[in-house]
């Protein structure tokens, strides 16, 4: 097997992979590649089902085995939300900075400042064959939003034991910690040993 195709549109997913997969002899391939521009709705009720839905999609688009990648950040000041609405509250402030200013203020308020990011990466390689691999990673909401690196929550997540958000680390730091890298480095164990 020497071709991929990862499912997703999100361009900070991408360029974590293309890093991840950076010294392995696979070609990835990703949905402009084929000009898919739409995508299925996401309508499971966890980052498993919701991967699988996109994975499956992809594979049945073009043939070639996909993966695809359903992950979120879950809130301890917000009840543990929005964990799979992830995007979807992001979105529904008017920009990202606006969030963030919610969220530490939430925590602020409620002392309750744990957090926790989860991927599920969903690998479909014929029809019916589907493998999960997932990922976990423990942290903080940070106290103010610090970094520009990464993509979504990263400038107020600060893994357990770290000194910089994930805004603030290159992307080798932040995949070597991350709950993506995690999940990938599964991936490309099951594809390569
Ligand atoms: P695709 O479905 O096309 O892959 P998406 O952005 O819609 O892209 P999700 O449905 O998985 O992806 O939404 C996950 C959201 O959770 C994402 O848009 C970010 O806001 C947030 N998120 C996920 N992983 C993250 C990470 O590593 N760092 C920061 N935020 C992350």
């Amino acid at each position: 097997m020497n071709k991929i195709f990862f499912f997703s549109n999100n361009a900070g997913k991408q360029e974590e992979i293309k890093t991840l997969f950076k010294n392995f002899r696979i070609n990835i391939f990703f949905p402009e590649d084929f000009k898919i521009t739409y995508e299925p709705k996401e309508v499971g009720n966890s980052f498993a089902n919701n991967a699988k839905i996109k994975s499956l999609f992809g594979y049945e688009k073009t043939h070639i085995p996909c993966f695809a990648d359903d992950s979120g950040i879950s809130i301890e000041a917000l009840g543990w939300k929005p964990n799979i609405m992830s995007k979807r509250f992001i979105d529904s402030f008017k920009n990202s900075t606006e969030c963030f200013n919610y969220i530490i203020k939430k925590t602020k308020e409620s002392g309750k400042i744990k957090a926790y990011f989860k991927t599920s990466i969903c690998y479909t390689f014929e029809k019916n064959y589907h493998v999960l691999f997932e990922g976990k990673i423990e942290g903080i909401i940070s106290e103010k939003i610090k970094g520009k690196n990464g993509f979504g929550y990263d400038p107020i997540f600060l893994p357990n034991g770290s000194l910089k958000t994930f805004g603030e680390m290159t992307e080798r730091e932040k995949n070597f910690h991350s709950h993506r890298g995690i999940a990938i480095n599964k991936l490309i164990n099951f594809l390569f040993n």
